[in-house]
């Protein structure tokens, strides 16, 4: 029987230029791409994050609020387009690295009704699971079938897969060390938490703010309102820089590594 399986988030900001439009960092796919090579995690799902590709036209044209006015589907289109883009060039890096990396398109196999995953048609995921081909899915501009469409974040998708595929972890990797007792962008008081249960989650979800760029999908704060659903489940999450070497590397190897473990409480499961 083969392991269960790790899910990887890879932040947008650790792949593109956050603060510059449809700017990829290519320098830092082809360095994470290597590190997930040199891991070699039998079984093993990504999903990457929208970065300055999907926010700032999901921003303009409104498409998580849902289908108000004919001139937003071109917009959808236009975030849809620039997810494929960008994740056309995150798994370009991945196979050019010895990656076996394939494509999943959360907008072809998705629907959301309210903003939350309703219909997930994963046959085809889970037979690339099950040949060994590591599926790469995004954050995703879907169809809801109650606002006509919305966008789906990569941490609503992480919570979503490690659950259905019963995971043994979530790394999720973002642009600072993990989660901070204030924002350590703006505030140098800022104190790096290293471990947190469930509950005290709770309370950080009250005090922790938002990322400074544009994010349609809540920043920090909603990643961890997402993450905590798979938590409760007791699948433990593990948050690292991913903008520093080899953080990811240490993470999906479970070496010991800088950066916030959650569980859920009992047993520090
Ligand atoms: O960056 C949202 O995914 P996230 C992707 O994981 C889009 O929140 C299309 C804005």
């Amino acid at each position: 029987m083969s392991p269960k399986p790790v899910v990887l988030k890879v932040g947008g900001s650790a792949i593109t230029f956050k603060d510059k439009p449809l700017t990829p960092n290519l320098r830092a796919m082809k360095r994470l791409a290597g590190e997930i090579r040199r891991a070699e995690v039998s079984n093993l799902i990504i999903v990457h994050g929208g970065g300055s590709f999907g926010h700032p036209i999901a921003k303009e044209y409104a498409i998580k609020d849902g289908f108000k006015t004919e001139n937003q589907n071109i917009g959808f289109c236009w975030t849809h387009n620039a997810m494929v883009t960008l994740n056309s060039l995150f798994v370009n890096a991945l196979i050019q690295n010895g990656v076996c990396a394939v494509t999943v398109a959360p907008s072809s196999c998705i629907l959301t009704k309210q903003g939350r995953i309703r219909i997930f048609q994963d046959k085809a995921l889970t037979k690339l699971l099950e040949k060994g081909f590591v599926p790469v899915l995004y954050g995703d501009a879907v169809i809801d079938l109650a606002k006509g469409f919305t966008i789906l974040s990569g941490d609503q998708l992480v919570s979503n897969l490690a659950i259905k595929f019963e995971a043994e972890r979530i790394v999720v990797g973002v642009d600072v060390d993990g989660l901070y007792t204030a924002d350590p962008k703006t505030n140098s008081s800022a104190k790096l938490i290293k471990k947190v249960t469930l509950e005290k989650l709770k309370q950080l979800q009250k005090d922790v703010g938002g990322s400074q760029t544009v994010d349609v999908t809540g920043g920090m704060f909603g990643k961890i309102r997402e993450l905590t659903s798979a938590v409760e489940k007791g699948i433990p999450v593990l948050i690292v820089n991913a903008a520093k070497p080899n953080r990811i590397y240490k993470a999906l190897k479970n070496e010991k590594v800088l950066g916030t473990h959650i569980s859920r409480g009992e047993n520090n499961h």
